[in-house]
């Protein structure tokens, strides 16, 4: 039990220099001042809260929450009709995922500002972010996987988001209905290559790899002499599947996984792969109908590693490894064992000799093990407790975060040397360089994700936020600049260069271009039309009104439509949609958008209606009537704006036939 002692006494060995020395120097480079921009866009991963938060760097300021895989009531995400099939699963809708990974597209290892990839950890799935909406466009469910945590980590040129399962299980083609014991015989593990269309970004499943039944945790791409590879960490080699902690401890050594994916694919191309029938979501978000659509797919392709020899080679690798960084050259490999007290540093041209000369040391469940010795370039020595994450800055080095001896290690790729290190507050997990991970670093700052705050902010009872930490890495020593606060449970983040997206940012949709097939694109074309007991309600809205705001002729039980269309076409003037009673959210309407609000009208009644989004001076005013009547009445349909506007005639109402 040693193993759990130590990863749970990660708050007890806390640093001893408070780490409040950081000065007015610091503050001068977090500084920045009102009006002006942030230098990097940082999008970073919520962890259980299921979205993505954008921060701007070095400020530490929160621009933005994008809704992904949690349904989201402050943007009607999830709850407007249009939006409801981006939750759709084989599972129904899952309104909540885990979202721990994030990848920037990249175009030749260089982060190129198109798309932002998130996985969820839960029902398994990768969601694609256009970075000009700021929107999810797209989310897919990955069959064959259970916890789909080593994902979504991107090849090069964006070919494919590459995702691993956490937990093996039988696949989805095969009796589930096993013992667990018979784990060894029945569950497997399945990486999955997710193809990404070059300009419109669509994913589908292009295949699997079928795999023996270990644990995958992280992975990622190879680059310059290391292309065409993807290296993936995995733990419970024991194939254990009860009392992990111990069970799945044992082995001194786990592996880590190489795959030439190059030739997976020539494999895959030429349709050596076999169909398997399989139930998985697509679903898709169009701008210019401003739907989503959900497509379930029905078969996959997988390709047994055991049938294709040489498309996976193992490389052991100390103590149940998490992360499983590149280096910017791509010749370095860097494995790190939770529980190893030395970090191995790989080298791809020696695991490439190592295979040409079949230094192996026997096999893994079939797989070739490459000698350790014959792939090592190093070992990091005594670099600290709990190494955890590693990323690259512009000069050769790397940092590491150690969870439990809460710091963040610098050292030298190629010697292996420690150069510096600092405390973090406390135990962080995951660490982010701009670019760290890519072929062009932008060594300037480092962000530690940190799990726990004690004492580092105002008590707010019994849980406490968690904590990004910015890190100056320009010189020699890194320095503490800032501590902010962050959303839900941050894992992993990724950061790119403002100049990079800033002026391709969407300011309104076009409403001439609003495809919808219930827009309205002007007052003159508001109505209510009824269809049995449906009602759709084609209506505007413009500062300060909504048209029409008088609506009659609903009886109780209606299926009520609202698709309201935002009329405005000037950035940043979303008009909101609310009624009183209604188990909904609000709709957050943007400029030229539109969007439904499905409301089952309640008992007969008066029920006002308004925008939440302060939007004019006369917002408050920005608001209706709608009125329901008995089930039988024969209250005709009636709507309007501005009607009987004298106050006297308005005291008769319109009479109720
Ligand atoms: Cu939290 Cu990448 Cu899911 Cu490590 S992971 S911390
Ligand atoms: Cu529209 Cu407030």
């Amino acid at each position: 039990m040693l193993s759990s002692a130590l990863l749970i006494g990660a708050s007890g060995c806390k640093p001893k220099n408070a780490g409040d020395a950081t000065g007015s120097d610091a503050a001068a480079k977090v500084y920045v001042p009102p009006g002006k921009y942030d230098e990097f866009y940082n999008f970073v991963s919520g962890g259980f809260s299921g979205q993505v938060s954008v921060y701007g760097v070095p400020s530490g300021r929160l621009l933005r929450v994008i809704p992904v895989f949690s349904v989201d009531p402050e943007k009607g995400w999830g709850y407007s009709e249009e939006t409801k099939p981006m939750l759709n699963t084989s599972h129904g809708s899952v309104p909540w995922d885990d979202q721990h990974h994030l990848a920037l597209s990249q175009t030749d290892g260089v982060i190129d500002g198109r798309w932002i990839f998130a996985n969820a950890n839960n029902t398994p799935r990768v969601a694609r972010i256009d970075l000009t909406t700021f929107r999810t466009a797209e989310i897919l469910e990955i069959p064959n996987t259970a916890g789909n945590h080593s994902s979504p980590f991107i090849t090069e040129n964006s070919e494919y988001v590459i995702t691993g399962t956490r937990f093996s299980v039988p696949m989805d083609y095969e009796p589930g209905d096993v013992p667990i014991e018979s784990y060894k015989k029945n569950f497997k593990g399945t990486i999955s290559f997710v193809s990404v269309a070059p300009e419109s970004g669509e994913m589908n499943v292009a295949f699997q790899l079928l795999l023996p039944g270990m644990n995958f945790d992280l992975s990622h791409t190879g680059k310059g002499p290391s292309s065409g590879w993807f290296f993936f960490s995995c733990y419970n080699s024991e194939l254990a599947h009860t009392l992990l902690e111990v069970n799945a401890s044992k082995r001194d050594k786990d592996y880590i996984l190489a795959v030439n994916w190059k030739k997976a694919e020539e494999y895959f191309k030429a349709g050596k792969g076999t169909k398997r029938p399989a139930k998985y979501a697509h679903n898709i978000y169009s701008d210019e109908t401003h739907t989503a659509t959900s497509t379930m797919n029905n078969e996959v392709t997988v390709l047994d590693v055991k049938d294709f020899p040489d498309i996976v080679y193992m490389i052991p690798c100390p103590k149940s490894p998490h992360g499983c960084d590149v280096d910017p050259t791509g010749e370095y490999i860097v494995g790190s064992g939770k529980l190893a007290a030395l970090i191995p540093v790989f080298s791809f041209s020696k695991i490439q000799k190592a295979i040409a000369d079949k230094t192996f040391d026997g096999d893994y469940e079939g797989i070739p093990v490459i000698k350790y010795e014959a792939a090592l370039h190093g070992e990091v020595a005594k670099p600290g407790l709990g190494p955890l994450h590693t990323e690259f800055d512009d000069k050769g080095n790397a940092y590491t975060t150690f969870f439990i001896s809460s710091e963040v290690v610098k050292w030298n790729v190629k010697n292996l040397n420690i150069i510096d290190r600092i405390p973090t507050y406390y135990s962080p997990g995951h660490l982010s360089i701009p670019g760290g991970d890519t072929k062009k670093p932008y060594g300037k700052y480092l962000i530690a994700y940190n799990k726990i705050t004690k004492d580092r902010y105002l008590p707010t009872g019994p849980e406490l936020s968690q904590s990004a930490q910015l890190i100056d890495i320009s010189g020699e020593k890194m320095k503490l600049l800032a501590d902010y606060p962050s959303i839900g449970e941050p894992h992993y983040a990724q950061s790119l260069p403002a100049e990079l997206i800033k002026d391709k940012s969407v300011k309104i949709f076009k409403l001439d271009e609003n495809k919808h097939p219930y827009v309205t694109k002007g007052e003159k074309e508001s109505k209510v039309v009824r269809e049995g007991n449906k009602v759709h309600v084609y209506a505007t809205m413009i500062r300060s009104h909504f048209n029409p705001d008088n609506i009659e002729g609903i009886k109780e039980g209606d299926e009520v439509y609202f698709h309201v269309t935002n009329l405005e076409q000037d950035w940043d003037v979303p008009h909101g949609f609310a009624i009183k009673g209604a188990i909904n959210a609000e709709l957050l309407v943007m400029p030229g958008e539109t969007s439904t609000f499905k409301w089952i009208a309640p008992k007969p009644g008066i029920y006002p209606f308004y925008c939440t989004d302060f939007c004019s001076a006369l917002h408050q005013e920005m608001s209706g009537y709608i009125r329901v009547s008995a089930k039988g009445s024969n209250v005709p349909i009636a709507f309007s704006l501005g009607k009987n506007s004298d106050p006297e005639a308005a005291a008769e109402g319109t009479p109720t036939p």
